[in-house]
């Protein structure tokens, strides 16, 4: 995993963060110094980190495992619900991957089936060019490629 943050860590070199550094795709460095950015969210059970930064799937998913988290799983309406009115305008990565399983997402980081959907109208559509799960905008769900950089949302108990 840190393998991973030195390989992209181009414009890192001039910036000193505490541990790790990602550089973003707008060419920011972005400092993962196993903290929230921003603040430690709590509805019920969980707490959640939304991180306004652009990572691709996976770097998000090891950026979430650096904060002592994992991406977002949503388990239920009222979690969907709660989650949206804080999303509203942006795309966000979630936990969800149908890369092992094509056609049927699970959560990865808890290894179940999706319970509870939230699907726009149509999808999942994109086959194995799109294994990750994303929540648009107006909070409905999308299968998207893997390598898109967007903002993502981690979750602990
Ligand atoms: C997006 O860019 P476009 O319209 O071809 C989206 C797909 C969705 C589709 C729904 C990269 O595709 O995953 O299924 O909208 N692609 C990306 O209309 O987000
Ligand atoms: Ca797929
Ligand atoms: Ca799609």
């Amino acid at each position: 995993m840190g393998h991973l943050f030195h390989e992209l860590a181009g414009s890192c070199k001039a910036t000193p963060c505490k541990e790790e550094c990602v550089a973003l795709s707008n060419g920011k460095p972005f400092c993962i110094n196993g903290k929230c950015p921003t603040s430690w969210q709590i509805n019920g059970e969980k707490k959640y980190c939304f991180v306004n930064n652009s990572l691709n799937w996976q770097a998000a998913k090891d950026s979430c495992t650096w904060m002592e988290s994992h991406l977002l799983e949503i388990e239920s309406e009222d979690e969907q619900t709660w989650i949206q009115i804080k999303t509203s305008g942006n795309r966000w990565w979630m936990g969800g991957t149908d890369e092992e399983s094509e056609g049927t997402f699970h959560w990865k980081y808890s290894k179940t089936t999706l319970n509870y959907t939230n699907w726009l109208k149509g999808e999942p559509n994109g086959g194995t060019a799109e294994n990750c799960l994303e929540m648009r905008p107006e909070g409905l769900w999308n299968d998207k490629p893997c390598y898109y950089s967007i903002y993502y949302i981690c979750e602990k108990r």
